[in-house]
């Protein structure tokens, strides 16, 4: 153990860097905690880092661990181990984050000495995943792994998970031993701190499935809309469609393809009570003026759902900046969400993002495409992923066939749905809303002709509303945890 006196000038400065909250939180997992840890702050306050930095390393001395390098996880723990072997003249292995098929980039960098011994150091556990994960990267590197280092132990099951893959944990600090320096320190009530015991207790991650190097599966309720819509740092668009799903029940989008303005007002006024979002390609009007674009508007604020223009971006950041603002149709002063290509690379994120970012409009990104033989597969639909991640600010999701990222913040929009499963002659294939929503993990599914060729078409979407609505009820039953 290092010393209290060094624990407690840490836990008093975690506090006042604001990376240690009290109140209530929802967390990924869907779980409302009393305590939130963020110690991604601790960048902003450089004494802090350099007495983390410290602590981590007399932890791993007063252990007597023998080690040939120090690999962080990331992301917070980067700039800890950084400091670690920079001040001791200690080789460094940096872990990357991006999935294991993105491109061909290495997965580690540094020099790999397989047969040495790396020491992991990371932040926060809670179960145990993150450094479970990095484990495995560097194991199959041919690297062996002993022991990980941690700031901050939650007390959640993590210390005896990594103790039954073979790793030894060690913490400068636990969440309770944390808890009593702070109500000492007069900075939280004898109330908060047996509400996170509480929580702690009730909260203890075990292991339920181990299968080799797959990520270990444990139980757990899915995030309903509702918590979604209250993550932390969730995207405004996001939150504002969540909410209103979950008022009105319904995760249904409207592809409103006609070529008619009063066709297309028509049907905003009499689906917009059964739907989330309308969907518009505003191009495809024989007789459009900027007053169809009002209209729309109104009814979209009287029947409560957004209106996502179905632009598809796909050029250089300038030009798409002025498609998306400019022109004939304005888009960015009407249209709550629009969507764009990767193809380009950022620069046409970095572009809608100039105009869109300004007028808190969102935007969906294009990771797979339902019409057959589309090349929006494999690496294409990673780096579109890790181009969301990259831009969280502005994109909250994708246009997908299935779940592509486990990040409950981000929204998951799939187009070919009909009721049958099938296609159409130039190309389309339809999947069920029921394998879409329930069996493919998707959130939001895309109805045009399966609803616009109905006789009635209120009755076709309030049939899909309800299909696809009970598919994600049925879904919030068992997940994956991270
Ligand atoms: P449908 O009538 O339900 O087949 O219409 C589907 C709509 O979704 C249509 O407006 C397409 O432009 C849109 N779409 C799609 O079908 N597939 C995709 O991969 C993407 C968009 Br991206």
């Amino acid at each position: 153990m290092v010393e209290s006196s060094s624990v407690e000038r840490l836990v008093a400065g975690l506090h006042r860097a604001q990376a240690l909250r009290f109140g209530e939180f929802v967390l990924k997992s869907g779980l409302v905690s009393p305590v939130y840890i963020d110690l991604r702050v601790i960048v902003s306050h450089p004494p802090l880092l350099n007495q983390i930095a410290d602590l981590l390393l007399q932890t791993a001395k007063n252990a007597g661990i023998k080690y040939d390098s120090v690999c962080g996880v990331p992301y917070t723990a980067l700039p800890l181990a950084t400091i670690i072997c920079s001040t001791n003249q200690i080789p460094m292995l940096i872990r990357r984050k991006e999935a294991k098929d993105y491109g061909t980039k290495r997965l580690v960098e540094g020099a790999i000495n397989p047969g040495e011994t790396c020491l992991i150091i990371e932040d926060v556990v809670t179960s145990g995943s993150s450094i479970l994960e990095t484990a495995e990267v560097l194991q199959k590197e041919g690297l062996k792994i002993t022991d990980a280092i941690v700031l901050l132990d939650r007390e959640q099951g993590g210390k005896h998970r990594l103790k039954e893959r073979g790793i030894c944990l060690h913490s400068v600090c636990t969440l309770s031993m944390m808890l009593e320096i702070l109500q000492q320190q007069q900075k939280v009530d004898a109330g908060m701190v047996g509400k996170v015991k509480k929580f702690i207790l009730q909260n203890i991650f075990k292991p339920v499935e181990q299968n080799g190097s797959s990520p270990i599966k444990q139980t757990c309720k899915e995030m309903s809309f509702s918590a979604r819509a209250q993550l932390p740092g969730i995207h405004s668009v996001a939150a504002r469609l969540l909410k209103l799903m979950e008022k009105k029940q319904t995760n249904l989008c409207l592809s409103a393809d006609v070529t008619d303005s009063q066709e297309l007002l028509q049907l905003a006024a009499t689906l917009g009570p059964s739907i989330c979002i309308l969907k518009t390609h505003i191009d495809i009007l024989n007789d459009f003026t900027q007053e169809v674009t009002k209209e729309l508007r109104a009814l979209a604020d009287q029947h409560e759902y957004l209106i996502f223009e179905d632009r598809k971006f796909a050029d250089i950041g300038n030009t798409v900046r002025h498609q998306y603002e400019g022109g004939v149709f304005k888009i960015s002063s009407w249209s709550d969400i629009v969507n764009a290509h990767v193809v380009p690379g950022s620069g046409v994120v970095k572009g809608l993002k100039e105009v869109g970012l300004p007028s808190q409009r969102g935007c969906l990104l294009i990771a797979e495409m339902s019409s057959h033989g589309s090349l929006a597969t494999g690496d294409y639909t990673t780096a579109a992923v890790q181009m969301a991640e990259e831009n969280s600010d502005f994109v909250f999701g994708f246009i997908s066939g299935s779940r592509v990222s486990r990040k409950p913040e981000f929204l998951h929009l799939t187009p070919g749905v009909q009721m049958e499963a099938g296609g159409d002659n130039l190309g389309q294939k339809y999947l069920s809303p029921e394998e879409v929503v329930n069996k493919r993990g998707s959130d939001i599914i895309i109805v045009g002709r399966g609803i616009l060729s109905a006789s009635n078409r209120l009755e076709a979407a309030e049939m899909y509303r309800k299909t696809a609505w009970e598919s994600y009820l049925s879904r919030l039953g068992v997940c994956a945890q991270d």
